[in-house]
């Protein structure tokens, strides 16, 4: 096994065990609905973003205390953002994580409250645990999580994305909607985890800012060619449903090579970004090329 690989794994096991302890407990009322909120967060996921979350902290010394808090909040959006997404007034699916999504396992009603409740959690950890020295730079961090999450954020990626079906859009149009509904919070997960340590100049900031925005779209490329080639069993969700869909994506709109090799270049691009930033960015560089060449 890598250190990478040795590295994600433990990172994992970490935010796993923050979301079993920070979640509440099945068997306080109202039992149904925390039960849906576990088993939509716990025990699956690539945990790609807490890892960014991890691996930004790592570049600015921050404890590992704080950073399991902004992990936990972090997958606890991201899990609110795939209950939604499966719901059948968006993309009605029936499969995530290998396993049937929230509302068929319980119901309608119930998926759409486990989502809600999982929003306002994350943002009462981020508003109740000390994650930086300076309270001004903790108020900061929750407006920039609160605007990933919002109608300039991935909310409204996912309002464009779902006026897009059926439609022909156009790469910069097909980049706006990305950069929203799954950079957003990626690149939120970068700066949470770097604000969470010591403080880095305003230009290293940017740097930092660069390096998500390109591994945010990076990964949905990646996700758009997964979703062509790769298979149910193997993405643990449904597997085509893009074309079935007429969504358009980047492997619609520009073929498969292509599409591979601009997701090589945005790993290029990120890693360029952070180019200066020595050893202190390892994690981060390992990440980038994790997103860029994963299978699931
Ligand atoms: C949650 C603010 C908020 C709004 C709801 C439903 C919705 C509006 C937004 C959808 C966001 C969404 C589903 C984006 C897709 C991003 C994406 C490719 C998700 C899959 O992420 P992975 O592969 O999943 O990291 P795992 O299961 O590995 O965690």
């Amino acid at each position: 096994m890598s250190d990478f690989q040795a590295w994600s794994r433990e990172t994992a096991t970490r935010v796993e065990s923050a979301l079993a302890e920070l979640l509440p407990a099945s068997r306080i009322a109202p039992s149904r609905l925390h039960d849906a909120m576990r088993y939509s967060t716990l025990g699956g996921g690539k945990r790609v973003r807490a890892m960014l979350v991890f691996g930004a902290g790592t570049l600015t010394q921050a404890s590992d205390d704080r950073l399991k808090v902004a992990a936990a909040a972090v997958e606890m959006i991201h899990a609110y953002s795939l209950i939604h997404d499966d719901l059948p007034c968006m993309d009605d699916d029936v499969l995530r994580r290998g396993k049937p999504t929230c509302h068929v396992e319980f119901d309608e009603a119930t998926a759409l409250l486990a989502g809600d409740a999982l929003q306002s959690l994350a943002f009462q950890l981020m508003s109740e645990y000390k994650l930086a020295d300076d309270a001004g730079v903790q108020l900061r961090m929750i407006q920039l999580f609160a605007a990933a999450g919002g109608s300039r954020g991935m909310a409204g990626g996912q309002a464009i994305d779902l006026d897009a079906v059926g439609k022909a859009i156009t790469l910069p149009e097909l980049e706006y909607m990305h950069i929203l509904k799954t950079g957003a919070l990626i690149r939120a997960s970068v700066l949470l985890g770097a604000h969470c340590g010591k403080t880095l100049p305003q230009s290293d900031l940017d740097h930092l800012d660069r390096y998500a925005k390109c591994v945010g779209l990076a990964f949905q490329v990646v996700d758009d060619i997964l979703d062509e080639e790769g298979d149910a069993a193997t993405l643990g969700k449904t597997a085509g449903k893009d074309r079935a869909n007429s969504k358009p994506t980047y492997t619609s709109l520009m073929g498969l090579a292509e599409a591979k090799r601009f997701a090589r270049e945005l790993l290029a691009d990120s890693l360029e970004a952070i180019a200066g930033f020595g050893e202190g960015a390892t994690r981060l560089r390992e990440i980038a090329d994790f997103i860029v060449h994963r299978e699931r």
